[in-house]
């Protein structure tokens, strides 16, 4: 499945879901004398048994076969995590960052079979700013969908559409690029859609090899609007047509909503919205970053099931079909750039900037349809406590304003007073361990974090604990409530919720880490702290069995007040019938 919905109807469009041969080489462009091993696509090598842990560079390959002389499409959703594509023995593609898409186009493909190898790099070294030893594993191989298409001289690259709410009536603008891959300059008919309600129709002129961007904004007099309760979503249907004859098409979904923080208070369509969420790492124990649908339909109806409104993308821009989901179900999304906990140093890496600052493109420009996307955020916990670092949160959180100025932007800290950069963002997100990393009382050190917000830069701005919990190892029980025993982790997320969760709270919401446990790098050096290669902090394990802390989590965010949120200390209130 390549995505909740049929991206194209007129589009010959096929996704390349299958076992592509498989070989282990030493580097990018080697023909191995055989390939030994037949893998699925999409997936992770880990998957198998002999990869498993496996860290280089694998060989994909198959072949495909076309009918006819056409331009050819290729679109990787997403390989782990730096992809080098050959088409008939020629590169076409090279890409980094295992969590946004790309693609190959192949101008004047001959009918016939064709041969696509793709090698996918999962290694770490000084070339790789983002994949990096870390709390979270990098898996490797084609984890997300591949897609063929068909497209002719001039087709439609991509539409944005942001929804705006201005003098009292819906309105949108689009833009929409169109590109020309013919010598000759050509002009055609663009028409811009969404089902039952208008569609506006522009002549464009595109000269010869180059594209063109139309903007245009339209009102909408009766809107379905989108919200948790009512996530309402509009098809957009963007069409190519030449004296009557539509000859290309590009579909995707929208929801007319607006996101602010006036008043120091998140709103969605004008009304305050408290985020009871989890932070969700793409990682199975099972299979891996590679999730299938059903593996993503389990995860969503597990948070809905908890009494979420809202998942945190951690650390990474997600898979577009679980974004679809979301959109599907009104889970609001805090979806961020691919970051976490890089030092300044780490963020002085010679590729860092380009790397970092072409995710945040490329999630802002693929993702931006997403109503239920609400806060686009970057760098998580890294190194925004030094005036370096605040130069790239700047730029970052510059580059996202000018690419979607519908959306706040945040990011996630664990530098409490020392960070220098909250002034920068449009909502302050601490990461706090109260009576986990620390002893501290959740309720004071909440109070003192909106101190902190307050004094640098985050006044009258809207607060979030983006991140707290505990471990627990499935199965651990404890009597005397150890730390890594499931009772302990009911008690410390018991009395974070408690006080985040009180009628006093001056938070706008708070995001559990973490939803369910997640494997590790091995070389990490806090391994012994991770038992088992895992970061165990999950509701559920990595094969989404709940763990006690599942119920208590549950009763809290299922719960409307605060009464009913009292938690027995011994063992979580039984889940609601
Ligand atoms: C940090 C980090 C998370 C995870 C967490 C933990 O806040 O953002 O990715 O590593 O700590 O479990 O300690």
């Amino acid at each position: 499945m390549i995505r909740l919905f049929d991206t194209h109807e007129i589009r010959p469009t096929k996704e390349l879901e299958g076992l592509w041969e498989f070989e282990p080489v030493d580097h990018v462009g080697e023909i191995p004398a055989k390939m030994s091993y037949r893998l699925p696509v999409p997936g992770c090598w880990e998957s198998h048994r002999e990869f498993g842990t496996y860290q280089g560079i694998g060989l994909y390959r198959r072949k495909v076969r076309i009918e006819r002389r056409t331009h050819l499409r290729l679109e990787f959703k997403g390989v782990s995590h730096t992809a080098d594509v050959y088409f008939d023995g020629k590169k076409v593609a090279h890409h980094y960052n295992a969590y946004t898409a790309f693609e190959a186009v192949i101008v004047d493909a001959e009918p016939g079979e064709h041969e696509i190898r793709l090698y996918a790099d999962n290694s770490f070294s000084e070339q790789s700013a983002l994949h990096v030893e870390n709390d979270y594993y990098t898996y490797g191989g084609p984890i997300r969908p591949v897609v063929l298409e068909e497209i002719p001289d001039i087709h439609i690259e991509r539409v944005a559409f942001f929804p705006e709410f201005k003098q009292g009536i819906w309105h949108g603008r689009w833009q929409a690029t169109v590109r020309n891959l013919a010598a000759e300059a050509h002009e055609v008919e663009l028409l811009l859609g969404l089902d039952g309600l208008n569609t506006l129709t522009e002549k464009v002129r595109i000269d010869g090899e180059s594209s063109v961007t139309i903007e245009r904004t339209e009102a909408y007099a009766a809107v379905a609007v989108w919200s948790a309760e009512e996530p309402n979503l509009y098809t957009l249907r963007a069409q190519l047509q030449q004296s009557e004859h539509i000859f290309d098409d590009w579909i995707d979904r929208v929801g007319f909503r607006s996101v602010d923080t006036e008043g120091g208070e998140l709103r969605v369509n004008g009304k305050a919205v408290l985020l009871k969420g989890v932070n969700r790492h793409e990682d199975h124990a099972i299979a891996g970053a590679a999730f299938s649908f059903p593996d993503l339909v389990r995860d969503i109806q597990l948070i809905q099931d908890l009494g979420c409104n809202s998942v945190r993308t951690s650390h990474y821009p997600n898979d577009e079909r679980f974004l679809d989901l979301c959109d599907e179900t009104g889970i609001f999304v805090w979806e961020e750039n691919h970051a976490r906990g890089l030092t300044e140093q780490q963020m002085r890496n010679a590729n860092f900037r380009m790397q970092s600052e072409t995710v945040t493109r490329e999630m802002v420009e693929q993702h931006g349809n997403h109503p239920a996307i609400i806060i686009w955020a970057i760098l998580n916990e890294c190194a925004s406590d030094t005036p370096y670092g605040r130069s790239v949160y700047e730029s970052e959180l510059a580059l996202i304003r000018r690419l979607d100025y519908t959306r706040p932007r945040s990011f996630a800290t664990h530098h409490r007073n020392r960070d220098i950069c909250l002034d920068l963002a449009d909502i302050i997100s601490f990461n706090l361990y109260p009576l986990w990393y620390t002893d501290e009382d959740p309720g004071e050190l909440m109070r003192q974090a909106r101190g902190w917000a307050d004094e640098l830069g985050g006044a009258g701005k809207p607060m979030l604990i983006s991140e707290f919990g505990a471990d627990a190892y499935y199965g651990f029980r404890s009597r005397e409530r150890v730390k890594g025993s499931e009772e302990r982790q009911c008690d410390i997320l018991a009395a974070n919720l408690e006080a985040y969760l009180a009628a006093d709270s001056p938070l706008s919401g708070v995001y559990i880490w973490q939803f369910s446990d997640c494997r590790v790098t091995e070389a990490t050096g806090w391994l012994l702290a991770r038992g088992c290669t895992r970061n165990s902090k999950g509701l559920v394990d990595g094969y989404r069995r709940p763990k006690l802390a599942y119920d208590t989590v549950r009763s809290f965010f299922q719960a409307q007040t605060i009464e009913e949120q009292s938690v027995e200390k011994q063992y979580p209130l039984p889940a609601k019938a």
